[in-house]
């Protein structure tokens, strides 16, 4: 996988991609992250990359030719890239979506900034927009890091070997269960006993509860879209009579 970003403030990319997954996923080569300075293609001596808006109205706009010429600047491997805006107009990014775009052999990310780029740039050369979340952030650059990071840990390899992604959150729509560590009574909190029975199948059991449980109390909106076995339905009916306290 390969990433492109592009943004007037390359070093808030640059800082993050120093430590972590994303910083050992370059290292070991399973992905390449390309950062582009929209800035390098700002003409006139101010190297402007934003003007006032048509039409009056507060705010600046970031230009189309600075964009343009950045877009084209980046290199494009295989045919399989998209141009990604991260905007709070876009389709919801999520784990079904980020292990949609996993797939993709380039992903290039435009960081807007200000009210947002002109609208020139959107029709001519994004291919999708993306909001992380409905909130208005200063610039794209976090929502960029974000997407590079939820990505990043579906490709294989990006995650150690003690890690797989099939446990996470979301994996099949449902909350994860709670983790507990060392030590065994922490506060006069004692750790679960069914977590240090050995009974791998009894955990599996007591674990795929608790993340009913869980979705059902914080997220009853996921229970729709997750992947339940007749099991898991069971389990839940009992839970809401627990919870209706039938
Ligand atoms: C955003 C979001 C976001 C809006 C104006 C950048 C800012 C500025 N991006 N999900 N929410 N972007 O707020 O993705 O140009």
């Amino acid at each position: 996988m390969r990433y492109d970003v592009l943004t007037i403030f390359p070093e808030m990319i640059r800082g993050y991609l120093d430590e972590g997954i994303l910083a050992r996923a370059v290292k070991r080569n399973l992905i390449k992250i390309g950062i582009t300075d929209i800035r390098a293609f700002a003409k006139g001596t101010h190297k402007n990359t934003d003007d006032r808006p048509f039409g009056g109205g507060d705010g600046m706009v970031m230009m189309p030719d600075p964009l343009y010429q950045a877009l084209d600047s980046v290199p494009r491997v295989g045919e399989e890239s998209l141009v990604l805006l991260l905007t709070p107009q876009g389709e919801r990014f999520d784990q079904a979506m980020a292990w949609e775009l996993s797939t993709r052999e380039q992903l290039i990310l435009l960081c807007g900034r200000y009210e947002g780029i002109d609208e020139r740039i959107r029709k001519l050369c994004v291919d999708r927009e993306l909001s992380i979340g409905d909130y208005v952030l200063s610039g794209g650059e976090l929502a960029a890091l974000v997407l590079m990071d939820a990505v990043s840990r579906l490709i294989p390899g990006v995650l150690g070997g003690d890690k797989s992604t099939q446990e996470d959150s979301f994996e099949d729509g449902l909350l994860e269960y709670p983790q507990y560590t060392r030590p065994r009574v922490f506060m006069g909190e004692e750790v679960p006993a069914i977590l240090l029975s050995g009974d791998h199948e009894k955990i599996r059991r007591w674990r795929r509860v608790q993340s009913l449980k869980r979705t059902l109390d914080k997220r009853p909106d996921l229970l729709e879209k997750a992947r339940l076995t007749p099991q898991d339905m069971a389990m839940l009916e009992e839970l809401k009579g627990n919870a209706d306290g039938n």
